[in-house]
């Protein structure tokens, strides 16, 4: 049976069919990436976890590959959990987490995880080879294994729900991968007392320092901050091998939108910091799944550190050679309560605005997608706004985040049938969500609401499609 590809994005990884979630084992082995992916085959609803794969040249065109990793043994017989990949010798070694509900339970409190590698010699094949660390004592949950070599060892952090119901990270380490050390450091925690959990843990150097990205839940939102039902985002830090991480800069979120959890990253041939995420959020609605699939990645991000402490994210490079029709847009007043269409039909497409914020008075401006979506500059509020309006899939939300204090601001903006990625100010903050254009409402166009707006410049492109 073929795939309904109404919402089937064109330049974003996706399951060929059934459930994605998280990134795993994203990695360049042997002359190509990989992305493994939490994935349930059989439906397009989560169930018992494999591993989904793909492959690509150049993070942007994927193939698909037979999956990897499948639950069915003694310690992953109820899925084969989040984690990470290493190339070792030619070998390539997925790290994950073997998941299993003890006493037939299918509930948090009877869950049982340990720490599980599996080998492949061709990069397609995986044997897996079983537990290297067992679960330690005093941990509910204890999953996602993200692993490097550094120093002349292999360490791999761990997200952990303690006894107290308190997230952390636990850190451990192996000179030879197969061997782990059963003693572990914490290597951070929680602080607030809310935040049960500490998911898909990455720990990596970016600029001088050593960034901490994971995915917290339980965190109360605040304001228009942690919106979500579940968060994403980063600590900064020192750290050296047997020493502690010594926090720099506080909890802050990585991407403002509604949909985005559980990033990894991994490094490109060229030695850049690149992150992908599951564009989707836990008890999102999910429209596709009607349609035998659900779940894709975030574009790949490029990832630097700004002399702030801010992590700065921007889309790959070698996305601009699927730029193709240029459309400039002209310097323009839009005076109030006015639109401009830029496209009749944007599902698959790149645009680039620079406002004015100086000589733009009204109270909000910015581009609308069909009915259902607005992103826009609230002047009177002082914010940047993502908004949701889809009745029929009873989707309805918004985000915000507060308004850079700069003259002009500049948007870039890539739309993916049921994808939007907002980047602001060359990658200071981004926005990531779905949207599933209502009766395929895709029409794009900039508006004004009460006094006026001025576009310093703006272009457009539709975007070739890499996957079909
Ligand atoms: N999803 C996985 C877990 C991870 C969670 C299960 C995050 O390993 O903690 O699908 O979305």
């Amino acid at each position: 049976k073929s795939l309904n590809k109404q919402f089937y994005p064109h330049y974003h990884l996706a399951p060929y069919a059934g459930w994605l979630n998280d990134p795993n084992g994203l990695i360049y082995h042997d002359g190509l990436y990989h992305a493994f992916y939490q994935h349930h085959p059989f439906s397009s609803l989560w169930g018992p976890m494999h591993w989904g794969h793909a492959t690509s040249e150049d993070m942007i065109h994927w193939q698909h590959q037979p999956i990897a990793l499948a639950p069915g043994d003694e310690y992953d017989k109820d899925g084969c959990f989040s984690g990470s990949a290493v190339s070792h010798e030619g070998k390539l070694y997925l790290f994950y987490t073997g998941h299993i509900w003890l006493n037939g339970a299918n509930d948090d409190s009877a869950i049982h995880q340990t720490q599980c590698v599996a080998i492949s010699d061709d990069g397609i094949h995986f044997e897996k080879k079983g537990v290297v660390i067992p679960s330690p004592e005093g941990f509910m949950h204890f999953r996602d294994p993200k692993v490097w070599f550094q120093d002349g060892k292999w360490w791999m952090v761990v997200g952990a729900r303690d006894a107290l119901d308190q997230g952390q990270i636990l850190l451990f380490s192996t000179t030879d991968l197969l061997n782990w050390n059963d003693e572990y450091q914490t290597l951070a925690k929680t602080e607030d007392k809310n935040v049960y959990m500490w998911e898909c843990p990455d720990f990596f150097p970016l600029g001088n320092h050593f960034i901490t990205l994971f995915s917290p839940q339980g965190k109360k939102s605040q304001d228009y901050q942690f919106r979500n039902l579940y968060q994403n985002g980063y600590l900064v830090g020192q750290w050296a091998p047997d020493q502690p991480y010594e926090i720099t800069h506080q909890f802050s979120e990585l991407d403002f939108g509604q949909d985005f959890y559980a990033p990894q990253t991994f490094l490109a041939k060229d030695g850049r910091r690149i992150a992908m995420a599951w564009m989707d959020m836990w008890e999102s609605h999910m429209p596709s799944q009607e349609h035998g699939w659900s779940g894709c990645f975030t574009l790949p991000r490029e990832l630097v550190l700004n002399d702030q402490g801010k992590i700065i994210a921007n889309p790959i490079e070698e996305l601009k050679t699927l730029r193709q029709d240029e459309k400039i847009i002209p310097s323009t007043i839009l005076i109030k309560n006015t639109d401009i269409l830029i496209n009749e039909n944007a599902t698959c497409c790149e645009l680039e605005l620079v406002w004015d914020l100086q000589n733009s008075s009204a109270e909000k401006f910015g581009f609308w997608i069909g009915n259902g979506i607005q992103f826009y500059i609230d002047n009177q509020n002082q914010k940047l706004t993502l908004s949701r309006h889809y009745p029929k899939y009873i989707i309805s939300d918004s985000r915000s985040t507060e308004l850079p204090k700069t003259k002009q601001l500049k948007i870039r903006a890539f739309i993916d049938k049921s994808s939007l990625e907002v980047f602001i100010n060359d990658g200071e903050q981004t926005f990531s969500c779905r949207i599933y254009p209502q009766d395929s409402d895709y029409t794009l166009k900039l508006f004004a609401i009460n006094q006026s707006a001025k576009l310093d410049n703006g272009t457009f492109w539709n975007l070739e499609r890499a996957i079909s």
